[in-house]
């Protein structure tokens, strides 16, 4: 997930990077920075309102084929991997229709560097499931799957035959390039019986995608202000938020709704941590975030330049978004 190496990122990290896009000619800010326990709360309420459509669907499609999915692993036990740290209704469904095919035997390696997301997830969980076998790794994505690799391999008892999760369309926020060397990264990590589960929001149509980055209710303005808010209480900056607005549109040449927030008025801004003033003209921007939209044959694209291939695109029946099976060619 972009949002990766947050809980590492440190009070300079965060100065040196605010400082260095806010002084582009383009003024941009990375995305990972929506995420302090504020901006991961908003995030949680965005994924439940009615035009986000995005958690819903991937809900939907993993309840409905479960069983059909189960059904690809006949009776190899398999150990499963997931990229984040886990206890989402999705991850449940997936967790319980594996743990009642391998008679309550299931070694489940979720990965996320915030060690604290890590292990509250991993307390309810357990709740949940009593039975399964989990071994929280704090560390980024590629690293975990190296460390969870190792262990299996270590302990003859663990099925050493993977399937990786991948959920929520967090590749989107990469950039088209960085999302192919994220898949090679993780193809790496893959022996040639494992699987890989990733999640992709589709193109579909702009009112549509538009309408679940503008929901009525307000949140994902809140949450992409919230980044202000952030640079204010963190960094001693003294934007005023009334004067800033949240404005999400599909660009449809690039495939990818762009969140911005835009400056009401002329107006200059301090940052008092980093010692230094920004210009705001009227109706400039701060680029906050990318989003990428795929059709099915990015998919494809993606699997072939990666060393995978698509073994099955579970769809919804508004084919909005795909819950793709990859698996090493
Ligand atoms: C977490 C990157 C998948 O792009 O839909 C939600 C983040 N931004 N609303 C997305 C987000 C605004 C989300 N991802």
């Amino acid at each position: 997930m972009p949002d990766q190496n947050n809980s590492k990122t440190t009070i300079d990290e965060f100065a040196r990077d605010v400082k260095y896009g806010l002084g582009r000619k383009r003024k941009r800010l990375d995305p990972k920075y929506f995420y302090d326990k504020a901006g991961s709360e908003l995030f949680e309420s965005i994924c439940i309102q009615p035009e986000y459509y995005l958690t819903r669907t991937e809900y939907k499609i993993i309840l409905k084929n479960i069983g059909e999915l189960v059904n690809y692993f006949d009776n190899q036990n398999v150990s499963i991997i997931e990229l984040g740290s886990g206890s989402s209704k999705k991850t449940k469904i997936i967790l319980k229709y594996f743990l009642e095919k391998q008679e309550d035997k299931l070694h489940y390696f979720p990965i996320d560097v915030s060690y604290e997301m890590l292990f509250n997830s991993n307390k309810k969980l357990l709740n949940d499931f009593p039975n399964i076998t989990s071994h929280p790794i704090s560390s980024d994505y590629f690293d975990g799957i190296k460390q969870a690799n190792e262990y299996i391999h270590a302990n003859g008892n663990v099925p050493n035959k993977k399937l990786v999760l991948f959920f929520g369309s967090s590749l989107g926020n990469f950039e088209p390039k960085d999302a192919l060397n994220f898949l090679r990264s993780i193809r790496k990590g893959l022996a040639p019986n494992d699987s890989f589960l990733i999640g992709f929001d589709l193109v579909k149509k702009k009112e549509v995608l538009e309408a679940a980055y503008n929901d009525d209710n307000g949140i994902t303005a809140q949450f992409n202000l919230n980044i202000l808010r952030r640079i204010n209480s963190e960094l001693d900056g003294d934007f005023d938020l009334e004067s800033f607005k949240h404005f999400a549109y599909f660009n449809e040449y690039k495939s990818r709704i762009e969140m911005h927030l835009v400056s009401k008025i002329k107006q200059n801004v301090l940052i008092g941590k980093i010692n230094k003033s920004f210009n705001f003209l009227k109706n400039e921007t701060i680029h906050t975030e990318n989003s990428y939209k795929y059709t099915l044959e990015d998919i494809e694209n993606f699997a072939k330049k990666s060393k995978m291939k698509v073994e099955k695109n579970f769809l919804d029946d508004n084919k909005w978004f795909s819950l793709s099976l990859l698996v090493p060619n």
